[in-house]
């Protein structure tokens, strides 16, 4: 299924044959390739060799570094189709959605490469005679970057564009789900490496490991930053783990994302964006929305409406014009069903959910997504499970639906959807959404990649992409410069 894909992409067959990890495609459960996974010892040796590329990095001009993630957009221009294919056979993403991902990942070399020319510091007015003070952005060192599979391709290139530009070397430990595709971007850069010329070797390098390969990443005091995407339960350990050494970390963890829909919506394109953002990726967005707090007179409505429009959606092969693929595997079906009989428990009206196409795929998981009516926020609401399960509670009045809004533990993505202006300031207003993404008449998912991108609370507080998430990828420098022929002290102090 992948071999003419993955020779096309430049990934040489001894890395995906005779190795000791197999790789399944969730379409129908199958072995498409089998990874050798690097011991946690061999990634100290990978550590070392960005180490030295990073030396040399960091005194290439900004904007020539620009110039290597400029090659690398026109190389992946080149192989949207092929890699966006590979995305949808590893991932399970409808085709689509695939190709979007590899627009995402251009997106943010166009925006890397601007960058390159704007990595901008203050002057700052000096207090003293003679002196003048500024602040200067430096490469940081070797960035650690651990992502997550339903994002394979794109979370890489958001944090690696942005530290290449910054003057950084990258390691990257991918999930252990999706290695292929992994290793297809890792080719698809060194395509870019050469046409560049004379980038140091080892400035961008992949791990195809284990946790213990992604410890030893996190543990390493050689890298000061570890941008790390994925569950809330992997965020707990390696958010402390770096902060112990003080390295920094860039944490996008989990999100429970909330939809509040106003009587005076648009109902036409509330019903199509709760259809997006609920049950794209099949659920498996970190910014899918998973509540909708809807106000009581129009629930109804709206429920019938969504309700129908779930019956409509067509489940299947993601390469065949399917809109909803399979789940990654049997543990997220197993966490899916567990999460709907305890939604039943706590008095949740579920439609829809059941296991589809089991017959033709006994060992893929494609399901029906469901909508759960909730008679409020019960525990099982509050908790992210990564599947499409859309839970439904009504409001009464604003300050009820904002407060539901916030009150879970995480803080990613949000929305409302009103004609009611007052109440669209008050839901981005300091006391409204208290989540990183607040739209207005938008779902919840797919933001673009010109803005910063992460959340709050068991979120884990990261900003990644756009705006100044580039910030992150630099360390701060203030200089303060004496061009007198005086010595003065700053705050006046005499010392003679
Ligand atoms: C993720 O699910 O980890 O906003 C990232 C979105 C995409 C990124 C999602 N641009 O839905």
């Amino acid at each position: 299924m992948v071999d003419g894909l993955l020779d096309r992409l430049g990934v040489p067959a001894s890395a995906y044959t005779n190795g000791n990890h197999p790789v399944h495609t969730p379409i129908d459960g199958s072995v498409i390739a089998s990874v050798q996974l690097e011991p946690a010892s061999a990634v100290g040796a990978k550590i070392a060799q960005a180490q030295q590329a990073f030396e040399a990095w960091r005194t290439v001009p900004a904007p020539r570094r620009g110039e290597l993630v400029r090659l690398f957009g026109e190389v992946l221009r080149e192989y949207k189709a092929d890699l966006g294919e590979l995305v949808s056979v590893e991932a399970g993403k409808i085709t689509q959605e695939g190709l979007g991902e590899v627009q995402e990942m251009i997106d943010i070399c166009d925006f890397a490469v601007g960058l390159s020319r704007q990595l901008y510091g203050l002057t700052i007015a000096s207090e003293r005679p003679g002196h003048h003070m500024r602040e200067s952005w430096h490469p940081l060192g070797v960035v650690g970057v651990i992502s997550a599979f339903n994002f394979p391709v794109a979370v890489w290139a958001w944090n690696t564009t942005l530290a290449l530009v910054c003057g950084n070397a990258v390691v990257w430990k991918p999930s252990e789900k999706t290695p292929l595709t992994a290793l297809a971007c890792q080719a698809l850069f060194e395509k870019a490496l050469a046409k560049f010329g004379d980038a140091p070797a080892g400035l961008s390098q992949v791990i195809i490991g284990d946790r213990d390969a992604g410890q030893a990443l996190v543990d390493d005091p050689r890298v000061p930053l570890v941008s790390a995407t994925g569950s809330t339960r992997m965020g707990r350990e390696v958010g402390p783990r770096v902060a112990a050494r003080f390295g920094r970390s860039i944490l996008e963890l989990g999100g429970n994302n909330a939809m509040i829909l106003a009587p005076s919506a648009d109902l036409d394109l509330a019903v199509r964006a709760v259809l997006f953002s609920a049950v794209g990726t099949a659920g498996q967005r970190c910014t899918t929305l998973r509540r909708v707090i809807v106000h009581r007179s129009v629930k109804d409505e709206v429920v019938a409406r969504v309700k129908s429009a779930y019956g409509k959606v067509r489940i299947g092969d993601p390469r065949e014009g399917n809109l909803i693929g399979p789940l990654i595997d049997k543990a997220s079906y197993q966490a899916m069903q567990d999460a709907l009989a305890r939604a039943r428990d706590e008095g949740g009206q579920v439609f829809g959910g059941e296991r589809q196409l089991a017959e033709q795929y006994p060992n893929a998981y494609y399901v029906a997504p469901a909508i759960v009516e909730m008679p409020g926020q019960t525990e099982v609401v509050r908790h992210e499970t990564f599947a499409p399960i859309l839970y439904v509670m009504a409001y009464d009045d604003f300050d009820e639906a904002l407060r539901l809004n916030n009150e879970v533990p995480q803080g990613l993505s949000s929305c409302i959807f009103t004609t009611d202006l007052r109440e669209a300031e008050r839901f981005q207003s300091a006391a409204g959404s208290d989540c990183g993404i607040a739209n207005v008449n938008i779902g919840t998912s797919g933001a673009e990649i010109g803005g910063a991108f992460g959340g709050e609370k068991e979120t884990g507080g990261g900003r990644e992409s756009g705006s100044d998430a580039w910030k992150a990828y630099m360390r701060r420098q203030t200089n303060t410069v004496n061009y007198s022929r005086e010595l003065p002290l700053a705050q006046g102090i005499v010392f003679d």
